[in-house]
């Protein structure tokens, strides 16, 4: 396993996002996020945890920068905080954001790091979900605002672009099920939130491209479901989440309509009045790349009625969850590198030769730091290597993958999780900030260094 077999320009990267890792919430200029009010609500994140200091990487980006350098990674897949541009979401730009952003990327810049920047990783001013957050038309057009500020700041330099982080997560753990900000619940909601944030999408990529040469594209975390059986109700229960779960985000980016499945899935939960004239085709805009996170499969069985309610596949009828295979992360998420690999098949059997880019893969193991500091991570260092693997087997069928970034630089605060799941190659000591390489960015390293 050698980088040298992967295609020529192929990018190895590492990827973070603002509000797991920046603290500093009330300094820059910045306005509060839902996250914030969130984090700070009780009950509602394990530990009750909060983003107010997370890594403190605001504070300390010129060091975090050096450890990308020590990796050696190709680029940096990192996010901007829209309150840190925008503090209550509308309106001129606060320059001290912008500042702080592009600091960060010319000191990318400086190491031969390309930036890969997402634009939104969940961090919604508050002050747009006080109007009605994703599950508001409006919201959609100030993203576009959002992103052209952006653009016009960074665009020369940035390399790689994303308008959304996972709107899957965002719509429906947001707005369906509750777990994550703004905490609402509700099938429609989670529907109507996906609508709106597709438009956003699709308004933001001419905004992006009128300021910037760079490459444009969005981050989706397709579900890679199979039956738990071959029997053919399994495999309908599959199709039947696949289409509420997967294809109701690319299947309007990429081709330009709701899968039909979608709408009658969901035909008792939403009437779809939220689909305007129009939206289709500015939702489908050409995009240079799609972004898949990919971390484990999951396996679907049929069963009768629905899911318990609040939960995140509106709709959902007939089918239920089967128990993950161990081993086990300690997300609870199982360890199938195979997933990735057909994963990736799947999608480009899908939509033909669009570059696909793993924008995200990684695993939350127990880590133990030893008396000499160090941490010895073999189950992350295997996961690493064979899914990366996984990628290589997957370019072998022919599916045109141009990047991987590992989740995640470092460790950080993993949403309704807290600082509980450590997900970093470098280990992050919350009482010092001290940040450790575990043996996964040794190896890392090596492999990058072609050793
Ligand atoms: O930490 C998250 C990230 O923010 C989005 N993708 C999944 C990761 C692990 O849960």
């Amino acid at each position: 396993m050698t980088r040298e077999g992967f295609p020529d320009g192929f990018t190895f990267g590492a990827a973070t996002a603002s509000y797991q890792i920046e603290g500093a919430v009330g300094e820059g200029g910045r306005g509060p996020s839902i996250w914030d009010t969130f984090t700070h609500t009780p009950g509602a994140v394990a530990d009750g945890a909060t983003g107010d200091v997370a890594c403190d990487h605001y504070h300390r980006f010129q060091t975090d920068l050096d450890l990308l350098a020590e990796l050696g990674v190709d680029a940096y897949r990192f996010s901007i905080a829209w309150p840190r541009i925008q503090p209550a979401g509308v309106g001129r730009a606060n320059q001290a954001g912008l500042d702080f952003y592009s600091r960060l990327v010319d000191g990318l810049l400086a190491l031969g790091i390309r930036p890969f920047v997402t634009l939104y990783h969940w961090d919604l001013p508050q002050a747009l979900e006080d109007k009605g957050g994703w599950l508001d038309r409006d919201t959609a057009f100030r993203f576009a605002d959002y992103a052209d500020l952006v653009a016009r700041e960074l665009g020369d330099r940035v390399a790689d672009w994303a308008t959304l982080n996972e709107p899957w997560c965002i719509a429906m753990l947001g707005y369906a099920s509750g777990v994550h900000a703004p905490g609402r619940r509700g099938p429609e909601g989670g529907l109507r939130a996906s609508h709106h944030l597709n438009l956003a999408h699709g308004l933001a990529v001419p905004a992006l491209r009128a300021s910037s040469a760079g490459r444009v594209g969005v981050v989706v975390n397709y579900h890679q479901f199979y039956p738990a059986t071959d029997s053919p109700d399994d495999e309908a229960a599959v199709g039947r989440v696949d289409a509420i779960g997967n294809w109701i985000y690319t299947e309007p980016m990429l081709a330009g309509r709701y899968d039909p499945l979608t709408r009658e899935v969901t035909r008792d939960v939403a009437t779809w009045d939220f689909v305007a004239d129009g939206d289709l085709a500015r939702i489908q805009a050409p995009l240079d790349f799609l972004g898949l996170n990919y971390y484990a499969p999951a396996y679907l069985a049929a069963s009768v009625g629905a899911l318990e309610a609040p939960n995140p596949w509106p709709g959902a009828v007939g089918a239920r969850w089967v128990a993950p295979r161990p081993p086990l992360t300690t997300m609870g998420w199982s360890v199938e590198p195979a997933g990735l690999t057909d994963l990736l098949v799947k999608v480009h059997a899908r939509y033909g030769d669009l570059d696909l880019v793993v924008t995200e893969n990684g695993s939350a193991f127990p880590d133990v730091v030893g008396a000499d500091g160090t941490v010895h991570d073999p189950a992350r260092v295997a996961y690493l290597r064979d899914h990366l693997e996984a990628v290589s087997a997957a370019i072998g069928r022919g599916v045109p993958v141009t990047g991987y970034y590992a989740w995640s630089l470092m460790d950080n605060f993993e949403w309704a999780f807290g600082f509980s799941q450590r997900f970093g190659l470098y280990r992050v000591d919350y009482a010092t900030q001290v940040r450790t390489p575990k043996d996964s960015a040794l190896w890392y390293q090596r492999f990058l260094s072609g050793i």
